[in-house]
């Protein structure tokens, strides 16, 4: 009813002249809205809302490069790395200091057992001085096949070819002779000595080099009464043979000095 009365209005200030018979008999049966003539322009209105922002633009192009930047602050300690290898050992350091004196020991009946330590301590330093002699006594330890000792002397076989003064040379150069056999014990000693080497001739410390068929010890001192002269010898071959020589069995045989053979120092213990 409202809608009929508004359109009946619009259409009566419209078309009043024209139609005003009509409307009055039909209120509602015309439904023709015809625009009207234009306004003036209002007001201008308030600023609206920001617009949404617009959409993410292309790339741009590279620039040219920027300057270099400040050095950062240092970073973190890494991680603890593997374990190296393990160095050389290093040299012995110096001997420490004396310690202090021990507490008093137990009477005790120890004269035995002191005699004993007594007698020990007296072989270990036996034992060392003869080791100092060997660490001496053997530059080229390849070269000498070992040493053998009896009750007084201390035998040495090296087996580097020599000639007689070269070899007496060498053990003189260690303290010894080359080896003078005065009795049969001593004699069958070398003899095992160089059998046990696997070697058939050695040279020993006795000639005639002074005093043609007159032999002594390499040392000077004159012969004893042993002697161990292989049948036949000494013969002075070519008159040229003042050097002796030992061969496994045991037995003397005088050669020429110029020959290179293998030889045995020997050594005075109590002199080691
Ligand atoms: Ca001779
Ligand atoms: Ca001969």
């Amino acid at each position: 009813m409202v809608s009929c009365v508004v359109v009946t209005v619009l259409v009566l200030l419209l078309v009043r002249s024209a139609h005003s018979q009509h409307m009055a008999e039909e209120p509602c049966s015309v439904q023709i809205l015809v625009p009207g003539l234009k306004g003036e322009a209002g007001e201008k209105g308030e600023k609206g809302a920001p617009g949404r922002p617009g959409r993410v633009g292309p790339p741009g192009d590279t620039g040219p490069p920027g300057l270099k930047g400040q050095k950062g602050i240092m970073g973190h300690y890494g991680k603890m790395g593997p374990s190296g290898f393990k160095g050389l050992k290093g040299d012995m350091g110096e001997p420490g200091p004396k310690g202090s004196d021990g507490d008093p020991g137990l009477p005790c009946e120890c004269a035995p057992l002191r005699k004993m330590i007594g007698e020990m301590d007296n072989h270990v330093a036996q034992l060392s001085n003869e080791l100092k002699f060997i660490k001496n006594a053997l530059p080229s330890p390849a070269a000498v096949a070992g040493v053998k000792e009896t009750d007084s002397k201390v035998y040495l076989l090296v087996k580097e070819e020599k000639r007689y003064r070269d070899a007496e040379l060498y053990c003189q150069g260690r303290g010894g002779h080359l080896a003078m056999p005065k009795d049969a014990a001593a004699n069958r000693a070398i003899a095992g000595y160089i059998t046990e080497a696997g070697l058939s001739r050695v040279y020993i410390g006795i000639n005639d080099l002074e005093s043609e068929g007159h032999f002594v010890y390499v040392e000077r001192s004159p012969m004893s009464t042993f002697s161990k002269w292989r049948e036949g010898e000494p013969n002075n071959a070519y008159e040229n043979e003042d050097c002796v020589e030992l061969v496994s069995s045991g037995e003397w045989v005088d050669v020429a000095c110029s020959l290179t053979m293998y030889f045995v120092c020997e050594f005075d213990k109590d002199r080691i």
